[in-house]
């Protein structure tokens, strides 16, 4: 199958373009990275030391003898997604190109501006595109489990069925998102849903939880090929967090009390699921939408399972409750369903101490290019008054 990978460079989305090249697709990757420039903005880095787009291509051409063209392209150029998609003529784009985080969305108005602006637009091109130039392509596209927020009721794939004043019906199942990220995730999704419609796309929404990890057998192949590993407080996420600061002799920072609960997922379940949405397309006109995580956690469990993970590797992890810089449940009922992505055969990596373990090792591998400047959270929810918050989340 022909597949382009937007935001082919990024953390989900290299392991993902890999995954699938080696599956035996002909993958295109596409990104106008700007992850990386944002990365300057703040004046962090990966822990792990990623390479040039161009040497990370050049690299897997060398180990697995197959080509992984990449282009350079904005989604938020409408022109040069048409070259893209009149060029390669999908069978199915895989969409990750979005800025991914929630505290760079709350940083002040103009990361929430560009916030919603590249992610709502950039998606909104995407579906013009492909209604005028491969409107049977079917589309991938990556949401957030953030978007349901945390209902005091189970939550479903996508959709509940609700009676109303004797009659019922199948509608959105409400959305209470956390964040102004978490909101452009659910303005795309009633985009996607109603190009669908009005379109006939073929849609998938995937409603991913907060990935860990950052190995997959093909990011593992080569030193050049490996991933990004971000533990700043902007782009860092909680797991991932949690082992560098085990590793790095920091106290753990469970934000307020600690009871928040999300849905998560091993990295290497990421790139299968992606896999398995693309084997079953969504149908002609079918907007569908599937809950991508494997266990659900609160924050203070996370950090009670790194500390004895650490422990096991001679590391002696302190947990500490700092306060909540977020606006969000802090003890809250949480049952969200995963039924559809087991029904097509996912097989879950559980996180154990073992994984945890591994983590933690490869973590220590790069302890010297931790910096603990970049741990503490410093974009607070809250508008702050006084100094820039721009400057100060950059430090
Ligand atoms: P990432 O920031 O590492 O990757 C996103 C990539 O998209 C980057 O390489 C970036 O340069 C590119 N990009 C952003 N805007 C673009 C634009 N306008 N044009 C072209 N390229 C653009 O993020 P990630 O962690 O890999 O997340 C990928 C997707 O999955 C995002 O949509 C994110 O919201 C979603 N997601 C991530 C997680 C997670 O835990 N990492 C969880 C749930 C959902
Ligand atoms: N948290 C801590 N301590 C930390 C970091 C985070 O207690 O040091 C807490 C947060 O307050 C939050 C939870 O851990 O309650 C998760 O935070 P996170 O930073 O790991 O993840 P989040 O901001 O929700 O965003 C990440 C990705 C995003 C994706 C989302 C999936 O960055 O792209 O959409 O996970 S979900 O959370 O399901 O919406």
């Amino acid at each position: 199958m022909k597949i382009v990978v937007l935001g082919g460079d990024g953390f989900c989305g290299w392991p993902t373009a890999l995954h699938l090249s080696r599956c035996g697709h002909s993958v295109v990757i596409a990104d106008n990275l700007s992850r990386r420039s944002w990365d300057e903005e703040l004046g962090i880095a990966s822990l792990t030391p990623i390479r040039s787009t161009e040497e990370r291509v050049a690299a897997w051409h060398e180990v697995s003898g197959t080509e992984l063209p990449f282009e350079l392209v904005d989604l938020l150029d409408a022109d040069a997604l048409t070259d893209l998609v009149e060029t390669h003529r999908p069978d199915t784009v895989v969409h990750f190109a979005e800025q991914s985080s929630a505290p760079y969305s709350m940083i002040d108005r103009e990361h929430a501006v560009f916030t919603q602006t590249n992610n709502v637009v950039g998606t909104l091109n995407l579906l013009f595109v492909l209604a005028q130039v491969a409107p049977d392509c079917h589309l991938v596209k990556l949401g957030t489990m953030g978007e349901y927020g945390t209902p005091n009721i189970d939550i479903e794939e996508g959709f509940i069925e609700v009676e109303h004043n004797g009659r019922r019906d199948v509608l959105p199942f409400p959305k209470q998102p956390g964040s102004f990220y978490h909101l452009s995730k659910v303005h795309d999704s009633h985009n996607l849903a109603f190009a669908s419609r009005v379109f006939g796309l073929r849609v998938t929404d995937l409603n991913q939880g907060v990935v860990y990890g950052h190995l997959t057998p093909e990011t593992a192949r080569e030193a050049r090929l490996v991933n990004r590993f971000d533990y700043d407080a902007v782009f860092g996420t909680v797991i991932n967090r949690f082992c560098v600061q085990a590793a790095a002799g920091h106290p753990l920072t469970v934000y307020g009390q600690g009871g928040q609960t999300r849905g998560f997922l091993d990295l290497r379940d990421t790139v299968r699921c992606i896999e398995l949405a693309i084997e079953s397309p969504a149908a002609t006109g079918e907007f569908r939408v599937f809950n991508q995580f494997t266990g659900q956690y609160s924050v203070r469990e996370l950090a009670e399972l790194v500390r004895r993970a650490a422990a096991g590797l001679g590391l002696d992890a302190i947990i500490e409750h700092i306060p909540n810089p977020r606006v969000e449940a802090e003890a809250h009922y949480y049952r969200p369903q995963n039924r559809n992505l087991l029904g097509l055969g996912l097989q879950p990596h559980p996180l154990t101490l073992e994984v945890l373990q591994s983590l933690l090792t490869t973590v220590l591998e790069w302890r010297e290019r931790i910096d603990l400047d970049a741990i503490l959270p410093r974009v607070d929810w809250r508008p702050q008054e006084a100094a820039s918050p721009s400057r100060s989340a950059a430090r």
